[in-house]
């Protein structure tokens, strides 16, 4: 079957024509002017890899070549091969660099016969916001990891990465004006290992490194609860004036810490994090958290939020807040993360009618540190066992009773580290359940279909193998 037909996503269209395969020789050049030159420049290193041949992108037009361009025409991208080239357009940058993950799959997982399957896709995504979450806090990851991680997720067209940085484990974002919180609160992770975090230029680094692949990354600080670590840095955040001892503890946080909503340092606190992150961060989202805080009286969370989020918004940023931030009806701009099926449902409902975006995470499906079965070494289980077809089998959009469809922005997946201690473990939780969010995120939902879907992850098994992915074989999958 033409490999037009294994794409993940699923594009809007793919017409395979058999006999239009176009060969990739050693003279193949990438054509490409002005806003396409840096996914050339992109995919001429992926090709030059994995052939080893001199891939040279050149301005004139060439025969025989691949011809990237930007501009003119709808969203999307639309990519044609035939046996005299391939030629992918794309309304954007960010739409080109989509179409050249499209092309990739287009060629074979391996070999020497490099050869790019013929026929027409015409593409364009159904979400603006495909994301990914990597939980840096409970176990710590480093900038390398993190690279990894972004060009793992590109491939599959997801275009946020959310890194939850800070919780009661430890801080890993530097902040100049509260040097202890890395100083101090970084030094550890859970279950008492050596923890680590990102110096701001690091940072800047991830985030540099996330644009270069059309990625924005989504940082968040998680208050008032989910806070030990601030508090063990700052005794002065304490009510009591004496700081907390690190925590180390290896079972799932329910929300035991809290920040005090009631004084006013804590508002210096968070107006000082928040700017400093605002200035290191060009995309348009800082995440807030605001989830599970049961050691916060409900009068101070609800004025705490009421405070917070203008606070931060006016530090030029889209506030994002977990649905618990909903209880406090934030203004419209405000976008509301789903994570529980069944909990807050009328909450969510009621905030998309007044105009506030949601993001769906639901646990159930979505949530990438569930155990895949029981046999899963790692992961948890509260919100169920969570194999393949249970994260592709579900609708953003009818997922929710009565929630209004336009008020969905897109999909994310959290990959919550509690379980999670190293790099080879973020990729067995990652893969292939993150394929199967991203086609939720991408695709038409006309393509949704579980035999179709299953049918082509197979065909990707060789190219994670390829790429060394530690991924889950799942008995779901008839693996190529
Ligand atoms: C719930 S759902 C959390 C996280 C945990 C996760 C573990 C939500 C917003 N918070 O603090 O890490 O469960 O599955």
């Amino acid at each position: 079957m033409s490999r037009m037909l294994t794409v993940i996503p699923a594009p809007v269209s793919a017409e395979p024509r058999p006999g239009a395969d176009f060969d990739l020789t050693a003279a193949t050049a990438i054509v490409a002017v002005d806003e396409a030159g840096p996914v050339a420049g992109y995919l001429a290193e992926i090709l030059r890899a994995a052939t080893g041949y001199a891939v040279p992108v050149v301005p004139d037009p060439t025969p025989g070549s691949i011809e990237l361009s930007v501009g003119g025409g709808e969203d999307g991208y639309r990519l044609d091969v035939d046996p005299q080239g391939v030629k992918l357009s794309a309304a954007t940058a960010g739409d080109l660099f989509a179409g050249v993950q499209t092309l990739r799959q287009l060629l074979p997982a391996t070999g020497t016969q490099w050869t790019v399957a013929g026929g027409r896709i015409v593409d364009r995504p159904r979400y603006a916001y495909r994301g990914v979450m990597l939980d840096v806090s409970r176990h710590f990851f480093t900038v390398a990891e993190v690279r990894r991680f972004i060009d793992l997720v590109a491939q599959y067209k997801v275009n946020h990465l959310h890194l939850h940085l800070t919780d009661d484990h430890g801080w890993r974002i530097e902040i100049r004006r509260w040097p202890r919180l890395t100083e101090h609160g970084g030094t550890t992770a859970m279950g008492g290992g050596p923890g680590g975090f990102y110096t701001q230029d690091q940072y800047r680094e991830i985030v540099a490194y996330a644009a270069s692949r059309y990625i924005t990354v989504v940082p968040e600080i998680d208050v008032p609860g989910h806070t030990t670590a601030a508090l063990a840095s700052y005794a002065e955040l304490t009510r009591d004036g004496v700081a907390l001892p690190l925590y180390t503890g290896t079972s799932k946080s329910k929300g035991f810490s809290s920040l005090c909503t009631d004084r006013e340092i804590t508002y210096r606190f968070v107006d000082e994090v928040f700017g400093e992150l605002a200035a290191l961060t060009p995309g348009p989202y800082l995440h807030i958290g605001t989830d599970e805080t049961h050691a916060t009286p409900e009068e101070e969370y609800l004025r705490f939020v009421e405070r917070v989020v203008p606070m931060v918004a006016a530090h030029g940023k889209t506030v994002v807040g977990w649905q618990e931030m909903l209880r406090a009806a934030p203004p419209a701009s405000a976008v509301a993360q789903y994570w529980g099926r069944g909990t807050d449902d009328r909450l969510i409902v009621e905030a998309a009618a007044r105009g506030n975006p949601v993001i769906m995470s639901p646990n159930k499906h979505a949530y990438l540190d569930m155990k895949y079965t029981p046999e899963t070494p790692i992961g948890f289980d509260w919100a169920g066992h969570t194999d393949v077809e249970k994260s592709y089998g579900w609708d953003p959009e009818t997922l929710i009773d009565g929630l209004p469809k336009e008020a969905v922005i897109g999909v994310e997946g959290p990959l919550w580290t509690e379980t999670v201690e190293r790099f080879d473990q973020v990729e067995y939780m990652t893969f292939p359940r993150l394929p199967a969010l991203a086609e939720l995120g991408w695709s038409p939902r006309a393509t949704h279909d579980w035999p179709d879907f299953r049918r082509r992850l197979a065909a990707h098994g060789p190219r994670l193998a390829a790429q060394g992915v530690n991924f889950y074989r799942s008995a779901q999958v008839p693996w190529e």
